[in-house]
């Protein structure tokens, strides 16, 4: 199989294995939760491009014509990270999209079906592609502390939540430093849900998925890890305090916004 022969796509998929065995030990994948696409094309050789189809061509419900041809890994549907983590071509698919962007057919050797999110997975690199952005990755995992903080109502503001975050430690301002989009409720899988994500991508590499999740785009997998991590610290910082009795004290403007040139952060767009 070509696949395994391509040294670069191995390295990448154990990359993507390496982030599921974290999301499991975090303690944010219960069952099948979560899931992870990774845009490939650029690792794949042209040859391995033309590899013939073990599906038939699935027809997507909304077109991505930014992505013709493109291929990508995609968590399988029902499958769980602690798997993927150590067998990630047997829970997880390499797909390639039609040229029109219509549909999509699977090329790996196994007919592992995508995750339920594919096609929200899937508008979103679209999305992605078309502005000129570099990100490849799209993670959604479920953190205990960050959902938790998206059932208080008051939180659920991206001005109000970035800053509490951020404020809790100097490091999330500098690893989210576009700070934290918000969607509200949807049932998840939806388009709905995709496009409200991709509205709020416009200014965030972080959304807030209501009393479900969080997900992050990037262009590397352990950057995006990185990024969800290091808002779950934050939130258990000001989580601790509070079973401790106190309000935290959080980080003045001033020292937030002295990180600003000390990391040139002004640069990020
Ligand atoms: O795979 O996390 O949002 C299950 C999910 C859907
Ligand atoms: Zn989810």
């Amino acid at each position: 199989m070509m696949i395994r022969n391509n040294k670069e796509l191995m390295a990448e998929i154990g990359r993507i294995a390496e982030v599921a065995g974290y999301l499991w030990t975090k303690g944010w994948a219960e069952r099948n939760g979560g899931n992870i696409s990774v845009n490939v094309t650029a690792l794949v050789r042209e040859e391995e491009k033309k590899m013939p189809a073990i599906t038939p061509p699935i027809a997507l419900q909304e077109a991505v014509p930014a992505l013709g041809g493109h291929i990508f890994y995609v968590t399988g549907t029902g499958k769980r990270m602690r798997y993927v983590a150590k067998e990630p071509l047997a829970n997880g698919s390499i797909i390639r999209i039609s040229y029109d962007g219509m549909s999509f057919e699977i090329i790996a050797e196994e007919a592992i079906a995508p995750t339920s999110e594919l096609p929200s997975h899937l508008l979103m690199h679209n999305y992605l592609r078309s502005s000129g952005k570099d990100s490849r990755v799209v993670l959604h995992t479920h953190p205990t502390d960050l959902i938790g903080l998206s059932h208080c109502k008051p939180f659920m503001q991206s001005e109000t939540i970035t800053r509490l975050l951020w404020s809790m430690i100097p490091e999330c301002r500098i690893i989210v430093p576009r700070g934290i989009g918000i969607v509200p409720y949807e049932i998840p899988g939806t388009i709905e849900l995709a496009h409200a994500t991709i509205k709020q991508l416009q200014k965030h590499d972080v959304v807030f998925w209501e009393k479900h999740g969080i997900l992050a785009v990037g262009e590397d997998i352990i950057d995006c890890f990185d990024a969800i991590d290091t808002l779950s610290k934050s939130a258990q910082i000001y989580f601790s305090a509070r079973m401790a009795g106190y309000e935290p004290e959080g980080m003045t403007d001033k020292q937030l916004e002295d990180l600003v040139p000390a990391f040139g952060l002004d640069k990020i767009g």
